[in-house]
């Protein structure tokens, strides 16, 4: 297809909560939609940056940005594009993975509604519907973190997953398995410990989580290995895997157990798809993160998780677990199940009147 209009739609939708990790608060969600015109269809994408480098070094306006200068011209420039066509179109421009898969999930969504065709059948998966997991933040104490995730097994949510920093570790887990006995459950460091913290980490392994996610930093990737060879916690990867190639070097080198995929975090679903193959031929797991999407991201997310490397419980929740208000139809969780997609595209696209109430800012771009 031929696009003829690109557009980027910055939102500012509130959290019904807090969002509290070890790197910070978020209680907006910034959404950067990418809108696509071409001749035989529309498009919607979602960049999962947030709004501050502190997850990883993109974040919300300077994806825009990316977008606006280099990759939008190259891509308005094509007679003929396709989703393929855009992370090889873009490969020269270093980094910028979410913008990238942001830009390519909208080149899809219209490419699969010209064609007809929804994301699942796309990807040949045969489940119709994934299991639903839930990340909960850091609590103000104990007592309440024990009160929230009541309320989220109540709601029938198959896995549970912490998020842990020092001083707010062992005894948050220990408290869980005492109120909670063995449900599944795993935490998620977010880079905040080194291998220093080894033996506190180690402490960890008594409570028999189903993973610790990402407890060093994201170039760590050795070490990741260095630590997991000490646990018997299995080490799952999140932010240290950005490409096919960083999740070949880190199941080389023993350093992810399990893979936490976000197809935002490795430039789009095409790759996410290629890591989830390489998992499959390696015995590693995989589940699928979440980065608090909107409906846009979340249905996709679904429909991807359903392919069978899939094998963990993933972040995938219910649009209400953020939001009062989606921008889109709410994603549905039931007794802790999230159905798959089975509409053209990517699933979900924004209703206009809730875009309206939470757009910040818009950018049309025209082909020059
Ligand atoms: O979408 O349910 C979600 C959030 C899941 O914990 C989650 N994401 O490191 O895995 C992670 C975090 C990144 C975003 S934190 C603002
Ligand atoms: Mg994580």
């Amino acid at each position: 297809m031929k696009l003829h209009l690109i557009e980027l739609i910055q939102l500012r939708i509130p959290l019904l909560s807090p969002f509290v990790t070890s790197f910070g608060t978020q209680t907006h969600r910034d959404a950067l939609l990418v809108h696509v015109s071409s001749d035989s269809a529309e498009g919607w994408g979602e960049c999962v940056a947030l709004a501050a480098p502190v997850y990883s070094p993109e974040y919300a306006h300077g994806a825009a940005a990316i977008i606006e200068q280099f990759f939008a011209p190259v891509l308005l420039g094509q007679e003929q594009l396709s989703a393929a066509d855009v992370a090889p179109l873009l490969q020269h421009f270093y980094g910028h993975q979410m913008a990238k898969a942001a830009v390519e999930a909208a080149v899809l969504d219209a490419e699969l509604r010209a064609q007809q065709l929804s994301f699942a059948a796309f990807l040949g998966v045969e489940r119709d519907r994934v299991p639903s997991g839930v990340s909960v933040g850091i609590q103000a104490s104990i007592e309440r973190l024990v009160e929230v995730v009541a309320g989220y097994l109540a709601e029938g949510y198959q896995r549970i997953k912490i998020k842990i920093q020092p001083g707010w570790d062992v005894a948050p887990v220990s408290a869980l398995r005492a109120e909670f006995g063995d449900i599944p459950l795993q935490v998620d460091a977010n880079s905040a410990y080194t291998l220093d913290d080894i033996a506190l980490l180690r402490d960890l392994d008594q409570f028999e989580l189903l993973l610790i996610e990402q407890p060093l930093y994201e170039d760590d990737i050795r070490l990741h290995g260095v630590l997991a060879a000490q646990l018997t916690t299995p080490v799952c990867l999140d932010e240290s895997i950005l490409s096919l190639r960083s999740a070949a070097d880190a199941i080389a080198l023993r350093a992810a157990g399990v893979i936490n995929i976000k197809p935002g975090r490795v430039g789009g679903y095409l790759e996410a798809v290629r890591i989830h193959d390489l998992a499959v031929r390696s015995g590693v797991p995989v589940w699928c993160g979440g980065m608090l999407e909107t409906g846009v991201g979340r249905a996709a997310n679904a429909a991807l998780a359903a392919l069978p490397g899939f094998s963990m419980v993933g972040d995938i929740s219910a649009s209400d677990r953020f939001y009062a208000q989606d921008i889109t139809e709410p994603v549905l969780m039931q007794d802790g199940w999230i159905e798959v997609p089975s509409t053209p595209g990517l699933g979900r696209v924004p209703l206009p009147d809730v875009l309206a109430e939470f757009e910040v800012s818009r950018t049309r771009i025209l082909p020059g």
